[in-house]
């Protein structure tokens, strides 16, 4: 990446048909392999991961200094799926730099913004094309695709929010999202570690 000072404005396209971000920037995608130990259902992951490693979700970093003025941004998509009856969720973190806070933009798709603050609370935020679901400070953060296409989203955080994912992948979170009867319920999380 080029060095701050010399950083320039910069347009990306994303295409609603291929779902790719261009330029591309970075990357980033999750299989099953990646994130198996935070699905209830461990029998079920056994006998998917048995036979494949499905895509859960990915997502396209637009390179951005990670540094406190500038703005990093991204665009993200879960993909459809159930792990059980699980929907195909993000591992979701905390932010490193504690008052850093986040905005989504839904673009495409159902589904929740599964939330929890440091100081245990939770909050859930129904997410759908058009939805803008603000992020504060000291929130965990989840994306949960509760519906049969791509949850499709725009996010923009500080550049050097940097990512806190251990904490949610030693304990979980407090909330979860089933399926039951074919609609999206959520409970409390049987395996969080408080
Ligand atoms: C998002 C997420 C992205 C992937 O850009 O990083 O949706 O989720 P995980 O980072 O939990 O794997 C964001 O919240 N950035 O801060
Ligand atoms: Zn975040």
């Amino acid at each position: 990446m080029e060095k701050d000072k010399l950083f320039r404005p910069l347009n990306s396209i994303f295409d609603f048909t291929s779902l790719e971000l261009n330029p591309p920037g970075e990357l980033i995608v999750r299989n099953l392999s990646d994130m198996d130990f935070m699905y209830q259902d461990q029998d079920r992951v056994t006998e998917i991961l048995q036979k494949n490693d499905p895509v859960i979700y990915r997502f396209y970093n637009v390179e951005i200094p990670e540094t406190a003025g500038h703005l990093q941004h991204c665009v993200s998509m879960v993909f459809p799926g159930k792990i059980g009856r699980e929907y195909y969720m993000t591992k979701g973190h905390f932010h490193e730099i504690e008052d850093t806070a986040e905005a989504y933009f839904t673009l495409r798709g159902q589904g929740r913004m599964v939330m929890q603050s440091t100081e245990g609370k939770t909050d859930i935020k129904e997410m759908k094309k058009g939805t803008i679901t603000y992020v504060p400070p000291r929130w965990a953060h989840r994306c949960v695709n509760t519906g049969n296409q791509p949850l499709v989203f725009f996010a923009v955080y500080r550049g050097d929010a940097g990512h806190n994912y251990g904490i949610i992948e030693k304990k979980g979170m407090k909330k979860i999202i089933l399926e039951e009867k074919g609609k999206p319920v959520i409970k409390d999380n049987p395996r969080y570690k408080n």
